[in-house]
C-alpha cells in the first residue's frame, strides 16, 4: 500500500520513567509510515485528497507534548491510536520513537520503539433467544459502537432458527456483524463478554438459552491457537444459523483454513 513517510520529527517532550525527565524534558526524535491511498491525489493534483505532511507533524507534536508518560512504548501507542482514529483514510500506522538522550549513562546513539497499528477486520456471530432478542443484539451493537476502538461496519439480516446441539430451547434470532477495530483479539474477546455480562448472559447449560452471544468468527486472516479465542471460530463452518446472515454481508470472503468462500460453505451447510 502507498504511505507518507515522515522522518525523524524533533519534538520536545517529558516523556521518562525518571523524575527530572519529566521537570526537565528532553529531545524526541518520531517517525511515522502512514498506509493510506494516495492515488486519489497523484490523479487529482489536489491536496484535499491527501493528508498533509505539514499539518501532521503540526498534529503529531501537539499530540505527543499532551502527555507525560512513564515509557515511549505507551507515547508510541496513544500516538498511533490518534492517527488512526483522527483520519478514516488511514488503514496503518508504523511509528518509531527515538531517544537520543535517555539518561542511562552509556554512550548510545538512542534508544526507540517502533510500533505497527491497523484497523483490523473482524466478523462476528450474534444469537440471542431470551427476552426481547431483536432488542438484545440492537443494544449489543450499540455497545460494541460505544467503545471507540471499534465501528460496526456492516449487519446482516436477523434470522429466526431452531436451537442447534442442546434443542429444548427458545428459537433464537441470530446475525453477523462486520466490525472494524483497533484491538487484538484477546482485548476484543474481552469487551465482547464484557457486554455479554451487561446484557445479563448467564453461563448456565453450554449451549443453552442466552440474553445474547456474541463470537469472533473470523480476524482478518488471522488463524490462532489460543484457547480463549480459537479463530476462526472452530464449529462456524457447520452451521447454518452463523453463515447465512454472514453471506449477507460477506458471501465472497474465503475461510482462512478450509479455503472456501462464506457461501459455498453456507450451501454446503444447507444440503446436511
Ligand atoms: N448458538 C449456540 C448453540 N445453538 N442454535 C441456534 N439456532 N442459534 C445459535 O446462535 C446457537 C444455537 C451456541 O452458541
Ligand atoms: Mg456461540
Ligand atoms: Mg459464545
Amino acid at each position: 500500500m502507498d504511505k507518507i513517510y515522515i522522518e525523524d520529527l524533533e519534538v520536545y517532550a517529558f516523556h521518562g520513567v525518571n523524575q527530572e525527565e519529566k521537570n526537565m524534558g528532553q529531545r524526541f526524535f518520531i517517525s511515522v509510515q502512514v498506509y493510506l491511498d494516495l492515488s486519489p491525489a497523484g490523479i487529482s493534483d489536489d491536496l484535499t485528497k491527501t493528508i498533509s505532511y505539514a499539518q501532521l507533524c503540526v498534529e503529531i507534536e501537539e499530540e505527543f507534548k499532551k502527555s507525560k508518560y512513564d515509557l515511549i512504548e505507551k507515547a508510541a501507542e496513544e500516538l498511533a491510536k490518534f492517527m488512526l482514529l483522527k483520519y478514516e483514510t488511514i488503514k496503518r500506522v508504523k511509528l518509531m520513537i527515538k531517544k537520543p538522550w535517555a539518561p542511562i549513562g552509556k554512550p548510545i546513539k538512542y534508544a526507540a520503539v517502533e510500533v505497527d497499528r491497523k484497523w483490523h477486520t473482524v466478523y462476528i456471530g450474534v444469537g440471542s433467544n431470551i427476552g426481547n432478542k431483536e432488542d438484545n443484539i440492537e443494544q449489543a451493537i450499540k455497545k460494541i459502537n460505544l467503545s471507540k476502538l471499534t465501528r460496526v461496519t456492516k449487519v446482516a439480516n436477523m434470522y429466526v432458527t431452531k436451537p442447534v446441539g442442546y434443542t429444548d430451547q427458545d428459537d433464537f434470532l441470530n446475525t453477523a456483524l462486520e466490525v472494524k477495530t483497533l484491538l487484538h483479539p484477546k482485548d476484543l474477546i474481552n469487551l465482547l463478554l464484557g457486554i455479554e455480562k451487561e446484557l445479563k448472559r448467564e453461563r448456565i447449560i453450554k449451549w443453552g438459552p442466552r440474553t445474547i452471544d456474541l463470537d469472533i468468527l473470523l480476524y482478518d486472516n488471522l488463524i490462532t491457537d489460543f484457547e480463549e479465542a480459537i479463530i476462526p471460530h472452530p464449529r462456524m463452518h457447520e452451521r447454518n444459523f452463523v453463515l447465512k446472515p454472514l453471506s449477507d454481508i460477506a458471501p465472497y470472503l474465503i475461510h482462512p483454513i478450509l479455503n472456501k468462500r462464506i457461501y459455498q460453505l453456507r450451501d454446503e451447510s444447507e444440503k446436511k
